[in-house]
């Protein structure tokens, strides 16, 4: 009886597994390619598969509530790693902060590799979810467009522990990360979050 049991429990998992290995395959073929976002970059071939390509980064705050002179997510910041290169943010596209008791306003201060030093200076806080802080931020310079595709990684320099593991007392605050070849903040699609110990994203 135990044993019968046994194999009957393992033959469904198994089968669980299998059918949860199906669907992941079918979300990751559906999500790769997806033409209608490639503006003015289609005029392939017909039938040819073009694969999604994005310039630009949003990451909108969502830390709520929000304390001290450095509301919500503090950015230092941002990246994107295209075959193993990593590419700083060289443009602020759009962006809206959070006013109130907010002394670090300047968005160029994301621009850039890192330059913090992890201390508190060198980075804009976005100022909250509440007061809908947002930023833009393009990658394209004299040498290259900087364009990134799925298999890419996009990495946040959010000034808290994860960023900065010796400054224990700050907080990795909260923070979605979106994608797009446009910057249309409608266009972009969220490829994940931060700010709870991870602050590097694949895109799917
Ligand atoms: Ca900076
Ligand atoms: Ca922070």
């Amino acid at each position: 009886m135990m044993t019968s049991r046994f194999h009957n429990i393992l033959f469904l998992t198994l089968m669980t597994f299998g059918a949860v290995q199906l669907m992941a395959c079918g979300d990751l073929e559906e999500d790769g390619y997806i033409d209608e976002t490639v503006d003015g970059e289609t005029g392939g071939e017909l039938g040819e598969d073009i694969e999604d390509k994005y310039a630009f980064v949003l990451i909108e705050d969502l830390t709520d509530p929000v304390a001290g002179d450095s509301p919500g997510a503090d950015l230092d910041a941002v990246s994107v790693t295209i075959d193993g290169v990593e590419h700083f943010a060289t443009t602020v596209e759009d962006f809206n902060l959070g006013y109130t008791n907010n002394d670090y306003l300047n968005v160029n201060e994301v621009l850039g590799a890192p330059d913090s030093g992890c201390t508190k200076q060198n980075f804009v806080s976005l100022g909250g979810a509440q007061a809908s802080g947002y930023i833009i931020v393009g990658f394209a310079n004299e040498e290259t467009d900087a364009f990134f595709t799925s298999g890419d990684s996009v990495t946040v320099y959010e000034l808290g522990p994860t960023t900065c593991p010796s400054q224990a007392n700050w907080d990795d605050d909260p923070y979605s990360v979106g994608v797009s070849i446009s910057t249309d903040r409608g266009s972009f699609t969220e490829i994940g979050y931060g700010g709870m110990g991870n602050n590097t994203l694949i895109v799917p």
